[in-house]
């Protein structure tokens, strides 16, 4: 009776061991893939600013906030206000619902032809339209930005890269015939059919260049960018780069504050971001659309 007894334990232990496993093996998840979102947190840049840069991480839709939509004609004629300074409607800028109409000096000034709607591709220096288009005038004041609480807006597409978009609210150029309100620039990574970065892009002025993910410093998988005093040109290393000064001041850790450039209800304005200049240089850019790659088309340009 004893030894059934002892059998009986030992079958009740066994039993128990096995429901033990069943259970362990119930509630231990299958080894977790990577969702879109862990990818693109994991390559969001760590951001050096430069020591003393005054122009700071901006937030776009405080630029567009503070700032007036008009158009601006050439050949003398006064530009168009199409929205004043806190009346610019965001949605209607990223959806076409503002739209202007060129003019020809003769007959005075008059409107003529062709209509154009905030979604095309308006920039008045560079667009479809020579020397017209939309541009956001933003306050003056306001040119500082917030530093390092500002998002980054990132463009994914799965399996082959994830774009992350810093902004800045004014380009202080080296020669002052560059500076122009409204400054975007860029880190983007390169992912592989696994989701994998094999490289980073960094947009340097308006050019890029190219590294092999070996070769790129990071901190836990972020890649590390320094951003030039006052141009904001990304370079993958610190120092001096031609003109451009790098230091390690304050780090910006994108992935702490990222959204989806498509949700972004500007996005889609072909317009230029910030005042017009005489030359394309010294005019505000067009932001995140259709008119400006997300990444490179050439991917062999290396630093
Ligand atoms: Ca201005
Ligand atoms: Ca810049």
């Amino acid at each position: 009776m004893q030894i059934s007894g002892k059998l009986a334990k030992v079958r009740l232990l066994s039993l128990s061991v096995l429901l033990g496993l069943a259970t362990l093996t119930a509630v231990s998840p299958p080894a977790a893939a990577a969702t879109d979102l862990d990818v693109i947190m994991q390559y969001a840049p760590s951001v050096y600013l430069y020591s003393t840069d005054i122009y700071r991480p901006a937030i776009a839709k405080d630029f567009v906030t503070r700032s007036k939509l008009r158009w601006s004609h050439d050949q003398g004629c006064a530009d168009h206000q199409l929205a004043s300074r806190g009346n610019v409607d965001i949605a209607k800028l990223g959806n076409g619902g503002y739209r202007h109409q060129t003019a020809n000096s003769w007959p005075g000034c008059a409107h003529h032809d062709q209509w154009y709607t905030t979604t095309a591709y308006t920039r008045p220096r560079g667009g479809v339209v020579s020397g017209e288009g939309f541009f956001l005038d933003l306050d003056n004041t306001a040119r500082r930005g917030v530093g390092r609480t500002a998002p980054v807006v990132y463009e994914y597409q799965a399996h082959q890269f994830v774009a992350y978009w810093f902004f800045y609210a004014f380009n202080d150029a080296i020669t002052t015939v560059a500076d122009h309100e409204g400054d975007w620039e860029r880190v983007t990574v390169r992912l592989d059919a696994n989701n994998h970065a094999t490289q980073a892009a960094y947009y340097i002025h308006s050019g890029y260049c190219t590294l092999p993910w070996s070769a790129v410093a990071s901190v836990d998988s972020h890649p590390v960018a320094y951003s030039a005093l006052g141009t904001h040109a990304t370079y993958p290393t610190g120092g001096g780069h031609d003109l451009d000064r790098t230091d390690q001041g304050p780090r910006w850790s994108t992935w702490n504050n990222l959204l989806n450039v498509r949700d972004q209800p500007w996005y889609g304005y072909g317009g230029a971001w910030g005042e017009v200049g005489e030359t394309s240089e010294s005019t505000g850019p067009v932001g995140p659309s259709a008119y400006k790659a997300p990444a490179p088309s050439d991917w062999n340009k290396p630093c």
